[in-house]
Parts: C-alpha cells; structure tokens; sequence
C-alpha cells in the first residue's frame, strides 16, 4: 500500500503511557480533529505487553478504521500481521527493511532517517514514507538523536529524495511551519496533542496551520 502526502499532514503518534486520559478516548478527540494518520506506538514505562497490548492495538485500529485513518504499528511486525494493520514504522535499529518488506508485502513502510545517508538507504529499501527528527527538543523519546533541526530534510530533498517525508520530535502550533517549509509534507507528533487537555482543540489547531502550508490544498 502506499500512503500520500496529504495522508501525513498530521500524524498522530502515541501509546497509553503518552495518555492523560484513556487512549481510545484520546484517539477519538484527535480524530474529531482532524488527525490524518495514526501509529501505535506502545513503549516505555509501564507500556502493555502480550495481549494487552494487542487487545488495545486492535480497539485503536478498529476506531481508525470506522474513520479512514491509516494505522501504523511502530516496530512490530508480528503484531502488523496478527491485526491486520496497514503499515509499520521501523527505526534504524530494529528489523533489517527488506526482511520487514518481505514480510508485510505490500503494506505501507515508514522508516527513520537522521540523515541523508540514512534517508537515501530507506529509499533503496523501500520505504514508503520517512519519518525524519528530532526536529526540536523533546523529552518524550529518551534515546533520540541529536536534534539538528529542519535543515536535515531541507539536506534530505536536496539530494533529491522525494518519497514523502513527516518530521517529528517537538513540534507544535507554533513551530511546525519551518518542519513543511524545509520540505516536509506533514508533522507527526506525541505530546503536544497527547498530554493536551483538548487534543481535538488542538488538533484542529495544527491541521488548520498546516493545510495552507502544503501543496495537496
Ligand atoms: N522520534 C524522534 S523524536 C520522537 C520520536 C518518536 C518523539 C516525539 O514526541 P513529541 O512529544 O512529539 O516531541
Ligand atoms: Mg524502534
């Protein structure tokens, strides 16, 4: 499956111990407003494992799919296979790309890059889409890479790559702008619509600044 441009605008990336609230209810509010991809990400403290973790995975994709959003399970391809999902997103050190390929067929490939070289790999084996970051500072991935910023997928198209690209780590209403003009089609974000009082408030509130900002509309 391939995923467009205007299907990463906004994509909303989360597992229960980003929630303030249950994640199901979370979910629900970020697609009221207006999320336009979603990613399972179950990890860290006090994460669910086995079952739980795949009981609440297939909630959040039933409720994704009653509402068109594609779900996307990070690092996880027994899980991928067990519920059905439409895609996976992997970093650079989990499951080599072509043995996820081979794996989930023709179901969408999200990849991490940090940087050209990276980037250019993903390419060559076969990504879908590239999730590129940290963007800004970020205290919800504690293992993340150095941030150097939007510069890196202005670098990224410069050389020439042109799969869709969504930034990531510490973007907001007030910085996303830079992420979409460096060359970004679309931002994906944890907290800022996870740890919101109003995640469909706030949701709203990036799709709106992001439409103008991209080419689709
Ligand atoms: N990868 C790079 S930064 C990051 C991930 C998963 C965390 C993004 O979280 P937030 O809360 O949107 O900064
Ligand atoms: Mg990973």
């Amino acid at each position: 499956m391939m995923i467009s441009r205007k299907q990463l605008q906004l994509y909303f990336v989360m597992g229960s111990s980003n929630c303030r609230e249950n994640p199901e209810q979370t979910l629900m509010k970020a697609i009221r407003g207006g999320i336009t991809c979603f990613q399972f990400r179950e990890k860290g403290k006090g994460s669910r494992r086995g079952r739980a973790k795949f009981e609440l995975a297939l909630q959040l994709k039933t409720i994704c799919r009653e509402y068109n959003i594609p779900f996307i399970v990070n690092d996880d391809v027994n899980l991928v296979l067990e519920i059905d999902a439409d895609g996976i997103h992997i970093g650079q050190e989990d499951d080599s790309p072509l043995e996820v390929r081979r794996m989930l067929g023709r179901k969408i490939l999200g990849i991490s890059a940090h940087n050209t070289e990276e980037a250019r790999e993903a390419v060559k084996n076969g990504a879908d889409y590239l999730g590129v970051g940290p963007m800004f500072p970020t205290r919800t991935k504690k293992d993340c890479r150095e941030v150097r910023g939007p510069e890196v997928i202005r670098e990224i198209r410069s050389d020439g790559i042109t799969i869709p690209i969504t930034g990531i780590g510490g973007i907001k209403s007030s910085n996303l702008d830079q992420v979409i003009q460096a060359g970004a089609d679309g931002v994906a974000v944890i907290s800022t619509i996870s740890h919101s009082r109003d995640p469909e408030m706030i949701a709203r509130e990036l799709i709106t600044r992001i439409k103008p900002l991209t080419a689709d509309d």
